[in-house]
């Protein structure tokens, strides 16, 4: 649509668009875009509230980018809330397309996660006004539940076994096992470095170092003793979380491939994606990738040449339930399976976007658990529940899950002058690696 500068200045000489009657039978109108900040779990949760012209009719999506909410805060509240407002809540697809390219430069996850807050609640909107949970507008259920993998970890190899055990006795047939490394910094195991609280700091000083050697020595030494220890059965999964250069995350992939891991995640940064062929051609070993992709340019290749076999997509980073569903079916005729980002930093609301398609996706292929703590299901009532090792899905109207405000308030951001970034991980001379 062509604007004159002056005309562009007010938002009723944008909306609605043409065919959209200004009241009538095209239903309830976005009233207002509210982004609502909570941490009851300390960690900062960004949740889109929706609210419409139908008294007690809202919708909820997740927004949150943990490490950036307050960039995230403000698309919702100087661009996105602005820009939708009036239109009916039964315009997902136009309301998605006009939105991702009003700001011309577009993606990125700041302002893909502010899409998804509004994409999802209006998805919720639209379950609500349908009176059907959204596995149900999505085609229907092809399972009764997800099942779920968890995260174990531990010092050393009998720790980590024990906490694997631990989580077969609660009935998980799918287990992430990793690893500290002693001296070293590690993702996954111990009181993660990358995510406490950080404080500036001089070149390798305050914290440990990492190291891409000592930590491809000791993986496969894991994975031998657990598959010794637990036997074939129990379904074993490792993140490398992007650390390691790309020609040893080879040779570890190929050293891991006797003990049969359902999926090794992240392997590459997504900086190095142009190994994923040499990768290929030497191991056979199941990988997963993509939680750090922003944009679907970055899912085609990997999937259309067959180089990955599970998307572990940050729903809320590529713009929400609209993006997702495209980017699952589109997986579907690939033969590649989905495996939705679920670690704490999806807020309960973005847990339950990312059970509704676990639920009606044919090619559903595993989902990260988290388990809400209290204070989180006090926050959210409707939260997904754990059970079994699966997750399961409550039969309300839309994603399923509620925000008590009052009680949200209570659990503000933690306060901290970095607002939830990171801090650097290096090497032992200082240098700075991908986290
Ligand atoms: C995973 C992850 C996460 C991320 C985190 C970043 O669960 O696979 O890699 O733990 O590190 O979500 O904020
Ligand atoms: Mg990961």
């Amino acid at each position: 649509m062509s604007v004159p500068l002056a005309a562009a200045a007010s938002v009723e000489s944008l909306l609605p668009p043409p065919w959209e009657p200004a009241s009538g039978p095209s239903g309830p109108r976005i009233t207002a875009v509210r982004p609502i900040c909570t941490a009851p779990d300390g960690i900062r949760l960004v949740v889109v509230k929706v609210e419409t012209s139908e008294p007690g009719l809202y919708g909820l999506g997740c927004a949150t980018f943990t490490q950036r909410p307050m960039a995230v805060v403000t698309a919702i509240e100087e661009y996105l809330a602005p820009f939708v407002r009036g239109r009916s809540v039964h315009e997902i697809e136009d309301i998605y397309q006009s939105a991702y390219v009003s700001s011309y430069w577009r993606s990125g996850p700041v302002l893909n996660n502010a899409l998804s807050g509004l994409d999802m609640a209006l998805w919720d909107i639209k379950g609500k006004l349908a009176g059907m949970p959204l596995y149900q507008l999505f085609g229907g259920r092809c399972r009764t539940s997800a099942a779920l993998y968890a995260h174990a970890a531990g010092g050393d190899v009998v720790e980590v076994e024990e906490n694997v055990r631990r989580y077969q006795e609660q009935g998980y047939r799918h287990v992430r096992a990793q690893i500290a490394v002693p001296g070293y910094s590690t993702y996954g195991a111990q009181i993660a470095p990358t995510k406490a609280e950080p404080s500036p700091q001089p070149l390798g000083l305050g914290r440990e170092p990492w190291s891409a050697a000592a930590y491809c020595r000791l993986v496969p030494k894991l994975f031998e003793h657990l598959r010794v220890a637990l036997g074939d059965e129990i379904e074993l999964l490792h993140d490398v979380h992007e650390r390691v250069p790309p020609i040893q995350a080879i040779g570890l992939a190929k050293e891991l491939e006797p003990y049969r891991l359902f999926f090794l995640e992240d392997p590459f940064a997504p900086e190095d994606v142009g190994y994923f062929p040499l990768l290929r051609q030497q191991s056979a070993i199941p990988i997963a990738m993509g939680e750090l992709f922003v944009n679907q340019a970055e899912y085609v290749p990997l999937i259309k040449d067959r180089l990955i076999d599970f998307v572990r997509v940050h729903i809320s980073d590529i713009g929400g339930l609209t993006p997702a569903r495209k980017l699952a079916a589109f997986c579907e005729f690939f033969g590649v399976r989905t495996a939705w980002h679920g670690p704490g930093d999806v807020s309960p609301v973005g847990h339950a976007a990312n059970l509704h398609l676990d639920l009606s996706t044919p090619n559903f292929g595993i989902q990260e658990q988290h388990a809400f703590p209290e204070r989180t299901r006090e926050v959210f009532p409707g939260s997904p529940e754990l059970r079994d090792g699966a997750l399961w899905a409550n039969d309300r109207p839309g994603l399923g899950v509620d925000l008590d405000e009052e009680a949200a308030a209570r659990y503000p951001f933690p306060d901290h002058p970095l607002n939830g970034a990171w801090p650097p991980v290096r090497q032992i001379d200082g240098t700075v690696i991908r986290p």
